[in-house]
């Protein structure tokens, strides 16, 4: 018993010096079904720089989504589609990770250490983009 409530203790101290040094989180929401509204919205969309975890939450009842974290050059920097896929060209952008294929109703995580600037959030599957899946998040120091 003795070495639990010191194990506890430890572990209580370690959980208080956590916060110093934790990640931003950051929620991520996706929703929209084939034929409607598409969206992809942020709990917040100016974070300081650092250590960033997206906490992305599939809201969709039957379509997959996905988000794929991209720095811009510039705040204003103009995504180019292309036309004939539906789709962002990545290789052209700069990508820092993605959640790939979420199911409806699904989680996942994707953690990266983010400098400031500007930066888009996006899904890149057929037709998403464009239907609205792309929020912007804006990295101050
Ligand atoms: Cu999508």
């Amino acid at each position: 018993m003795r070495y639990l409530q010191n194990t506890f203790a430890a572990f209580a101290i370690v959980c208080l010096a956590t916060p110093a040094f934790a990640a931003t989180m950051v929620k991520v929401t996706e929703g929209g079904e084939g034929g409607g509204p598409m969206a992809l919205t942020l709990d917040q969309t100016t974070i300081k720089a650092g250590e960033t975890t997206f906490l992305v939450h599939n809201d969709a009842m039957t379509e997959e989504h996905e988000m794929v974290l991209v720095k811009l050059k510039s705040a204003d920097q103009k995504i180019a589609i292309d036309a004939a896929k539906g789709r962002v060209n990545e290789e052209k952008l700069q990508s820092l990770g993605e959640v790939s294929e979420l199911k409806p109703g699904a989680n996942g995580q994707l953690k990266a250490k983010l400098a400031p600037g500007s930066y888009v959030l996006l899904c890149n599957i057929k037709g998403h983009f464009e239907a609205g899946m792309q929020a912007r998040l804006t990295v101050t120091k």
